[in-house]
């Protein structure tokens, strides 16, 4: 079997060229619009490409020559499906042939297969091909003169999912800051974008020492940790520090929520009050009023769910806390935690908690949290354990999780620019 490309202005013309080289048992296994040269598409050559497929089998009789009778040209989307079906039974054909004259058969499913390796997978990778080289290109295309330390510096932060428009921003700073041929230096441009990237999280104002009934709430969307983290900060307040501390739930709307802190305050040892309604809320905090720090926990809500984030609303306003931590999970995506962020926007959360760090992939969404929030980040938590998985957020830290300098270069590669 021979498999050949024809070509045509139309494709009417390029499967006529193939009806005179092949003849009418010919068939099509492709037709594709092809263009071709020019540049900034000026000048382009539009041409139609047919990929032919013809049986040379010695039972096959019809000459390679134009036939008496009228042709019915097929049209331009000619069913490759039917094409691949009318070539199978062509070997078919062969195959029995082939029995017959005592040669080794060649089945069908093999046939066919050949053709596709041959022609389809072929073209295929090449279609793959072009849109790898498509995406680099674009990926690459708004910083053409940049040297290859700053792409890196584009391209580890995008693949850690920080978006487009903030990695290029970063680059612009150390592009500034560093300029000329000290931006071709990996390690320079590693350092200037790690501490920029440090910059963008404000630092939390430190909390005023020897206040008493001092109030912390969590609040966010459902499952992220709210309960686990409350627990966590409770032990390390009375534990470490040696505080004087209380807990609330306003959790009364999930099944075994309360029993859930009540295991953990009764192993603690620390007294809970489970509220109702706003005026609970009030009459507990009045209640703690002389304990060092009251802890919060909350019904988690849905970000989708705005009537009950305003009722979860009217239980923080009643504890007027002094600080409201948003938390929110690092496997969010940066849209989803920017969605999160503005539904909860009427609680007023004056930090941003971070939990299950430890699971999540990439953390570059946090910058885009940043930029829209202006919020300092608390705390971030890595794991299940109470009290353990948990620690005090820095810009460093946030920096150093979202670009890793140094093992994410080549060491090699970081010296012999130097
Ligand atoms: N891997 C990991 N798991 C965590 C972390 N923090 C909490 N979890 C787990 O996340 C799950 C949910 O935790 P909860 O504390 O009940 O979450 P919540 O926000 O109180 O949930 P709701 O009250 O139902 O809204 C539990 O299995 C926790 O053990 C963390 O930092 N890392
Ligand atoms: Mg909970």
């Amino acid at each position: 079997m021979r498999i050949k490309k024809f070509t045509g202005a139309t494709a009417k013309e390029a499967v006529e060229k193939m009806r005179q080289e092949f003849g009418e048992e010919a068939v099509v296994l492709n037709t594709r619009r092809v263009t071709k040269g020019g540049v900034l598409g000026i000048g382009n050559e539009e041409y139609v490409e047919v990929t032919a497929a013809y049986d040379e089998s010695p039972m096959r009789v019809q000459p390679r020559v134009q036939q008496s009778r009228p042709q019915q040209s097929p049209s331009a989307g000619e069913d490759v499906l039917g094409s691949l079906r009318q070539l199978a039974s062509k070997f078919e054909e062969k195959r029995k042939a082939d029995a017959s004259a005592k040669r080794p058969p060649v089945t069908i499913a093999q046939a066919v297969s050949s053709v596709e390796s041959d022609a389809l997978k072929q073209e295929l990778s090449e279609v793959k091909n072009a849109l790898g080289e498509i995406a680099q290109h674009i990926k690459h295309s708004k910083m053409p003169v940049l040297s290859e330390a700053l792409k890196n510096v584009y391209t580890t932060l995008t693949d850690n999912e920080v978006e487009e428009d903030v990695a290029l921003e970063i680059v612009q700073t150390c592009n500034n800051k560093l300029g000329g041929s000290a931006s071709q230096n990996q390690f320079a441009v590693d350092n200037i974008a790690y501490s920029s990237i440090a910059r963008r999280f404000t630092e939390a104002p430190a909390r005023r020492l020897g206040r008493k009934g001092y109030v912390v709430a969590l609040v966010g969307p459902t499952g992220v940790g709210k309960t686990t983290t409350v627990a966590k900060l409770a032990s390390i307040s009375k534990l470490v520090k040696g505080e004087n501390v209380a807990l609330i739930t306003a959790d009364t709307y999930r099944i075994g929520a309360i029993d859930q802190l009540k295991t953990f305050a009764d192993i603690a040892s620390i007294p809970l009050s489970v509220v109702y309604t706003p005026d609970e809320m009030i009459a507990a905090i009045r209640k703690y009023s002389n304990c060092d720090t009251i802890y919060i926990d909350t019904v988690g809500r849905s970000q989708r769910k705005p009537d009950k984030i305003i009722e979860l609303g009217r239980f923080i306003d009643a504890a007027d806390p002094n600080e409201v931590h948003l938390v929110l999970s690092a496997n969010f995506s940066a849209s989803t935690v920017l969605d999160v962020y503005r539904k909860f926007k009427g609680l007023k959360p004056n930090r941003l908690l971070i939990t299950k760090t430890d699971e999540a992939v990439s953390l570059g969404m946090l910058l885009s949290l940043a930029r829209s929030s202006n919020i300092p980040f608390s705390f971030i938590t890595n794991g299940q354990s109470v009290p353990d998985d948990i620690e005090p957020a820095s810009g460093e830290m946030l920096a150093k999780m979202i670009y890793p300098v140094g093992s994410s270069r080549d060491k090699a590669g970081v010296e012999a620019n130097a």
